[in-house]
C-alpha cells in the first residue's frame, strides 16, 4: 500500500512544501485582529440562505488559492467560488429545493444524513442533466445537527467534491434552540469543512484519482485564521475529504467538548483532548477561550503523525496515489486568533444536553451483514464480491424494520461507512470500546484495518419498490470504484 522513505528525505520534502507554494491572498480583512498574521488568509465563511424555498445552481468558476500564479478552475453553487452556500432549516419545515445544474455534465446532489423518500435523496438514481432543474421537496425530520449537501452521481462523485461542489446544512430545532450555546453563526458558531487538495504546477486541481491532497484547506482557505471571542465557541466540523481522517485537537492540548455528531445533539458534553474524524462524518464541538488573554492565539491542528497503517493519511510517502505532503505529519488547520467577548456571551456550557433514546440490539427485527472485498494491490474495493451495478438492488428491508447491520472484512485498509435514510447508534465495534462521542445518532463511521462494526437503525416512513437508498464508502474514489450498493424498503 506504500513504500516507506527515509526520514531525511521527507524532511526535505516538508521543506520544500512550505517554501515552494505560499498561500494568498483573499485579501484578509484584519478588523479587530490586533494579532492577524499576514501569512495568513481569512478563514471564508460561507453565506447562508434559510426559508423553506432553496434554489441553487451548480457551476464552474475559479478561485486564487495562491498568492502568486494562476487561479485554479473549481465548481460552486450560488456563485461560490469553492463549497457552497450554508442551508438553514427548522425540524418540522416542508422545504423546496431547486437544484439548477450549471455545468456541461450531470450531476445530482445528496442531502446527506437526511431522512428523506428515496426518490428525494438526491442519489446516483436522481440525475440532473446540464441546464435542468431537479425540485424535491421533503419535510425535515431531522434532529437539530449539522448535515451536508454534495454531488452524488456514480463514477463523478470524486471529481465533482474534488471540483469543489458541496455545502452545509444547518437544521434547527426548539430542543437544540432552548440550550444555552453559542449560535451566532460566524461570530461564535462556525462552521468548518475540512479537506486538502493536491495542485498541478499551473495551479489547476489534481482530479486524476488520489487519495489525498498536499495543501490543507478550512472552508477552501489555505493557511486560515479566524478572530474569536473570549468565550465559549461552537465548531461544526465536517471532514469532506478523499480518503484522510483528522486527529483534531488544539496546539495547547486543552480540553474541549463534544456536544454533537451526525444526527443531533450527544446526552452530555464529552470532554475530550483529541477527535478522529473520518470522511463524511460530523461533530459539534465547544471549545473555551474564556480563559484566554486577548490578542493571544492558538491553533486547531490535525495530530496525524505516528499513526498506524489503516488511518486514512498515515502512508509516509509523499507522493503518487497514496502519499501526500501532508501525510504522517501535524498539520495547522486553523490559527485562531483571541478578541473581545461578544455580548449575551456563553461562558458556560450545559451539563446535559437532550434526552437520546437509542435503538438496542435487543430491539432488532432483521440482520444484515456486508464484507467488504477486493482493494489488493491497490484495485478497487467492492461489496459482498459484486462491484456496485446501478440496476440492482442489493438488499430489501421491510418498513418499520429494526436492523442490525454489520460490516466487515476490510483486511486491506480502514473505510468510511455510509448508510441513506436512517440515523443509527453503533452497537458494537471488534477492536473495542465504542468512544463517549460515538454514541450518539450516526449516519457514517470509520471502520477500522481489519475491524467488525455494528450498528441499529429503524427504516420508517418511506417505503417505495422502485427508487433505492445507498450504502457505501464515503471515500469519493472507492465507492465511485465500485464500493457501493442499494437497498430498497417496502
Ligand atoms: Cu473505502
Amino acid at each position: 500500500m506504500y513504500l516507506p522513505i527515509p526520514t531525511c528525505m521527507m524532511i526535505f520534502l516538508i521543506f520544500i512544501y512550505s517554501c515552494n507554494k505560499s498561500s494568498s491572498g483573499n485579501s484578509s480583512s484584519t478588523t479587530g485582529t490586533s494579532s492577524s498574521d499576514t501569512a495568513y488568509n481569512t478563514l471564508y465563511i460561507p453565506p447562508t440562505l434559510s426559508g423553506t424555498s432553496f434554489n441553487l445552481t451548480l457551476s464552474k468558476s475559479s478561485k486564487q488559492f495562491f498568492k502568486t500564479g494562476s487561479s485554479t478552475a473549481t465548481y460552486g453553487y450560488n456563485g461560490q467560488n469553492f463549497w457552497g452556500p450554508t442551508l438553514i432549516m427548522n425540524k418540522g419545515d416542508n422545504v423546496q429545493m431547486n437544484v439548477t445544474n450549471g455545468l456541461t455534465d450531470t450531476t445530482t446532489v445528496h442531502w446527506h444524513g437526511f431522512h428523506i423518500p428515496a426518490k428525494m435523496d438526491g442519489g446516483p438514481h436522481q440525475k440532473i442533466a446540464p441546464s435542468t432543474t431537479w425540485s424535491p421537496n421533503f419535510l425535515i425530520m431531522n434532529n437539530a445537527s449539522t448535515y451536508w449537501y454534495h454531488p452524488h452521481l456514480h463514477q463523478k462523485t470524486f471529481e465533482q467534491l474534488t471540483m469543489g461542489a458541496g455545502g452545509f446544512i444547518i437544521v434547527k430545532d426548539p430542543v437544540e434552540a432552548a440550550l444555552n450555546l453559542p449560535r451566532k453563526y460566524g461570530t461564535d458558531d462556525i462552521p468548518l469543512v475540512l479537506t486538502s487538495r493536491r495542485f498541478n504546477s499551473d495551479n489547476s486541481f489534481d482530479i486524476t484519482t488520489h487519495a489525498y491532497g498536499d495543501y490543507a484547506l478550512v472552508n477552501g482557505t489555505i493557511n486560515a485564521q479566524i478572530s474569536l471571542p473570549k468565550q465559549y465557541v461552537r465548531f461544526r466540523i465536517l471532514n469532506a475529504e478523499t480518503e484522510r481522517a483528522y486527529n483534531l485537537g488544539f496546539s495547547d492540548n486543552r480540553t474541549f467538548y463534544v456536544i454533537g455528531n451526525d444526527g443531533g445533539l450527544l446526552s452530555t458534553p464529552v470532554a475530550v483532548t483529541r477527535l478522529v474524524m473520518s470522511v463524511g462524518e460530523r461533530y459539534e464541538i465547544l471549545v473555551n477561550l474564556g480563559n484566554d488573554a486577548v490578542g493571544s492565539s492558538l491553533s486547531l491542528k490535525a495530530y496525524n503523525s505516528n499513526q498506524s497503517f489503516g488511518f486514512p493519511g498515515a502512508e509516509p510517502g509523499t507522493t503518487g496515489e497514496f502519499g501526500s505532503l501532508l501525510n504522517n505529519v501535524d498539520f495547522q488547520l486553523l490559527k485562531i486568533n483571541v478578541t473581545t467577548s461578544i455580548a449575551s456571551a456563553v461562558t458556560n456550557i450545559p451539563t446535559t444536553l437532550v434526552s437520546n433514546t437509542y435503538w438496542k440490539s435487543s430491539d432488532v427485527t432483521n440482520s444484515i451483514t456486508t464484507a467488504i472485498n477486493g482493494g489488493q494491490g491497490g484495485s478497487a474495493f467492492y461489496f459482498d464480491n459484486n462491484f456496485y451495478n446501478y440496476t440492482t438492488i442489493n438488499q430489501t428491508i421491510p418498513l418499520n424494520a429494526i436492523v442490525n447491520w454489520t460490516f466487515s472484512g476490510g483486511s486491506i485498509f480502514g473505510h468510511s461507512v455510509h448508510i441513506h435514510d436512517v440515523q443509527f447508534n453503533i452497537v458494537s465495534r471488534s477492536t473495542g470500546a465504542i468512544a463517549p462521542y460515538e454514541t450518539g445518532w450516526k449516519d457514517t463511521y470509520f471502520i477500522h484495518l481489519g475491524e467488525t462494526v455494528s450498528v441499529v437503525a429503524k427504516f420508517s416512513d418511506f417505503s417505495d419498490t422502485t427508487w433505492p437508498f445507498m450504502y457505501h464508502c464515503h471515500f469519493p474514489n472507492h465507492e465511485d470504484g465500485g464500493l457501493m450498493g442499494q437497498f430498497i424498503v417496502k
